[in-house]
């Protein structure tokens, strides 16, 4: 069902009905397209806010990005109708709007492109859409290839659906001096302010053609007539109506008449864009279809930007499918984050800290930057905001207008972090100002506010207050009197302030460090003494005064993130933890991974919230919720639970079997936010993919697959190393770059041995007073480590 080119992670799938919604991502700076595998598509771009340049046939809302994304017959899409017109004969590719099953179908989704082959009626099909570097435009390619033994006669129809643009002005024409179709509209508005900024707009979206079409068509309606999508009127025509659209609803349509010898092929090429105008086209066409030259070398610096994030790891492991997805789509996904922001100009402060600590393994000068920018808008106070504006025009929208208590959090953590990765502990001493405060203050000391200012925002329990909600969005009533307090947060700043002990130390402020140590110990205490329910923690307690998340409750009764912080804070202690792992086991694993809350909510709570609103087993109400999973696996490998932690990990990667990738229905070229959960309500619909990759899983995943998996950490002084291989596995090669040098590492388990062995270039490296392995490393150098781990204890 579905093969992978083990060369370049390219994956294929051979059936466009199998997983109707499995799709690919491309992505530059200016836009993003998810194409499904069936032909449609979800595009947009950056003016400066997301807008769209094809649109379903309705007016539509504007609106973020949905998970579980439906597509209906009339979707927006890109699609060819090939007819055959001897006998009459149609069919369309990819697959819709005919539907009609091909002789063969692939789906190919390729780093920088994704593709199709298909073969029908003698003919074979290759379609392909690659983005260019710098331009918001998609370039399609298709190249048609007669395999009969005689002279084929074809109609080739592109069918590029506008949608309905606007309702204060759409139309659409044939410039035959630019062999395009423009569609041209004005973005509805109401407010006169809104003139000066609309004018600018893209309003255009224009479809090029490098050759002149036989005929064309521009009215929606007219094409389909009473025929439908899947046998449009028009096509039974000899030619299309060659008309403008004069407020109907607009479609880029061109027929190609074709002949084709015996074995011959002709290639079309396309663009399919928005535009201001005809002159932007004019220069798009100029500047990628004037010669195959200058169109395949844009491809190629297409490709060249997408692989940013190649070769910065190359894991060879037991599990080839695994390795396929570190080496080529987990960075891939992780850059994506990292170098556009999921496309947004006020990205949630917690999602913009933890996509920049992610871009710390492909590009550390640009985490450095998302963090300057964080911190300057930080408030003098330590408070941190609830989205950071990227442009000077920017704007709080959706969830960033909600009070959350939890964005100091990460900007301990995810600095930590970065300073581990890349020794630059200078940036500790750079000063930056604050957003409502001109005077500047060193790195160090705006932590040091985030962390007092967490410490200040405790009830008289000693709980951290959650407001209308802490990492969990939704989760808005708990504390919206002023009142409700947060476990998780409350442990997350325990987890924060070890941390930063930890870096005081480092910089030579023990009295700080003592300071962070006594807050952090005197939270865990707190927590223990106010949330422990017997098991486990509980998730909070609610404005009146209720503890949720424990046993006494039928909905909801147990949530992941506290028991995975209270690990990672050191509030658990010996004697809870087995009780507490027990319970997540019973109560939270599914095959498909962690549940982040279990039972989920199958109605309102007004103490809890619009969380609980949410369908069962859906988003934050009981999915797999692979963020709230990666801390869990985060949290289990600094544990040493290594091979619990890494059956979570390969879970939530790679499907164990052709039903588990249907149950999924998701090619395995990213993480996506959520499998449905609600695993024991709704097992039916358990481990469908939200097919949503934009999440903050995968700075967390790759931190582990790096530091912890495979055990090459950074730390101040050099590397790290602690490989924690599964029981399963007996070897492992890695070639990691860091601080510019080549680490090449090669892991054996060997017999008689009972503690790890480390050689680096032949040398025996000799542990240290706290137990570790440190390398110190030179820039620019290659180091061979070899690391022998005693047999795994089932073999011994
Ligand atoms: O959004 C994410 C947020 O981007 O939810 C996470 C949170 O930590 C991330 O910062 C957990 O709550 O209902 C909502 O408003 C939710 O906030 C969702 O939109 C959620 C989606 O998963 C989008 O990725």
């Amino acid at each position: 069902m579905i093969t992978y080119n083990q060369q370049n992670g390219a994956v294929s799938l051979h059936s466009p009905t199998s997983m109707p919604n499995a799709c690919g991502f491309l992505w530059n700076e200016n836009m993003m397209i998810q194409m499904n595998c069936r032909g449609y598509a979800v595009a947009q771009f950056m003016q400066p806010e997301p807008a769209k340049y094809a649109h379903g046939p309705a007016l539509e809302a504007k609106t973020f990005m949905q998970p579980e994304h439906a597509y209906f017959s009339h979707h927006p899409g890109r699609f060819f109708y090939i007819k055959d017109n001897q006998t009459g004969e149609i069919f369309s590719v990819p697959y819709a709007p005919v539907k009609q099953a091909h002789s063969k179908f692939e789906f190919i989704v390729d780093k920088h492109k994704i593709s199709w082959k298909v073969e029908h009626l003698n003919l074979t099909c290759h379609l392909s859409l690659s983005l260019t570097a710098e331009d918001t435009a998609e370039l399609w390619q298709l190249s048609v290839t007669n395999h009969a033994d005689s002279i084929r006669d074809l109609s080739i129809y592109s069918y590029f659906p506008v949608g309905y643009m606007s309702w204060m002005n759409q139309s659409a024409r044939f410039d035959d001096t630019l062999t395009s179709i423009l569609c041209e509209s004005v973005t509805p508005y109401q407010k006169v302010e809104q003139y000066p900024v609309q004018k600018d707009f893209k309003d255009t979206t224009v479809f090029i053609s490098d050759r002149n079409p036989t005929s064309y068509e521009t009215r929606q309606v007219i094409f389909e007539g009473e025929g439908g999508l899947n046998n449009p009127d028009a096509i039974k025509n000899e030619h299309l109506a060659s008309k403008p659209a004069h407020y109907q609803t607009p479609a880029a349509i061109m027929q190609f008449t074709q002949s084709l010898s015996p074995e011959e092929s002709s290639q079309f090429n396309f663009i399919f864009a928005p535009v201001k105008d005809a002159k932007e086209a004019k220069q798009l066409k100029q500047k990628y279809l004037s010669s195959e030259q200058k169109l395949n070398k844009a491809k190629q610096k297409y490709q060249q930007y997408i692989a940013t994030s190649d070769n910065k790891l190359e894991i060879s492991s037991p599990n080839n499918a695994l390795d396929n997805f570190i080496n080529h789509w987990l960075p891939r996904q992780v850059f994506y984050h990292g170098d556009v922001n999921r496309l947004s100009t006020d990205p949630q402060t917690r999602n913009y800290l933890q996509d920049a600590m992610g871009m710390m393994y492909i590009s550390p000068d640009k985490t450095k930057s998302a963090f300057i920018k964080a911190l300057s808008q930080q408030h003098k106070n330590g408070e941190m905001p609830d989205g950071v504006l990227l442009n000077a025009d920017s704007e709080f929208k959706y969830i960033n207008q909600i009070p959350h208590t939890d964005h100091c959090v990460w900007l301990v953590i995810c600095i930590e972090a970065y300073l581990n990765e890349t020794g630059d502990y200078d940036f500790l001493n750079q000063d930056i100002p604050f957003s409502d405060n001109q005077y500047s203050v060193s790195v160090l000391e705006h932590i040091n506010l985030a962390l007092d200012y967490l410490w200040s925002q405790r009830d008289s329990r000693g709980l951290n207050y959650i407001n209308q909600g802490d990492w969990c969005d939704p989760m808005n009533m708990v504390g919206y009197k002023g009142i409700g307090v947060s476990s998780w947060l409350s442990l997350a700043s325990a987890y924060s302030m070890k941390l930063w002990a930890d870096v005081s130390v480092a910089v030579g402020e023990s009295a700080q460090a003592d300071k962070w140590r006594q807050q952090a110990n005197t939270l865990n205490q707190d927590v223990n003494q106010h949330c422990w329910d017997g098991e486990w923690f509980a998730r909070g307690i609610t404005d009146a005064g209720n503890c949720f998340g424990v046993s006494a409750n039928t909905e909801g009764r147990i949530y992941l993130n506290p028991q995975s912080f209270s690990m990672l804070s050191g509030a658990i202690t010996e004697q809870q933890w087995p009780l507490m792992q027990a319970q997540i086991k019973q109560q939270l694993q599914t095959p498909f991974g962690m549940m982040m809350l279990a039972p989920s909510y199958t109605h309102m709570h007004e103490e809890v919230g619009r969380l609980t609103q949410k369908f069962p087993g859906t988003g934050e109400n009981g999915s797999v919720y692979n963020h709230a999973g990666a801390f869990y696996i985060f949290a289990l490998f600094e544990r040493g639970e290594t091979d619990t932690a890494f059956e979570l990990l390969n879970t939530m990667i790679n499907p164990s079997s052709d039903s588990d990738t249907l149950a999924r229905g998701q090619l395995p070229v990213f993480i996506p936010n959520y499998y449905r959960g609600a695993y024991f309500q709704y097992p039916e619909d358990a481990g469908k993919s939200s097919q949503l990759f934009n999440t903050g899983t995968v700075a967390w995943i790759y931190r582990i697959v790096i530091e912890q998996l495979i055990g090459l950490k950074g730390i101040k002084d050099g590397l790290k190393i602690q490989p924690q291989l599964p029981s399963a596995w007996d070897k492992l090669e890695v070639t990691r770059l860091f601080r510019q040098s080549t680490i090449k590492l090669n892991v054996k388990r060997e017999e008689h041995i009972s503690e790890q062995q480390v050689l680096v270039d032949g040398i025996p490296l000799h542990i240290n007073q706290q137990g570790e392995f440190i390398l110190a490393i030179k820039p620019k150098q290659n180091y061979c480590i070899e690391v022998a781990l005693p047999l795994a204890p089932s073999v011994n």
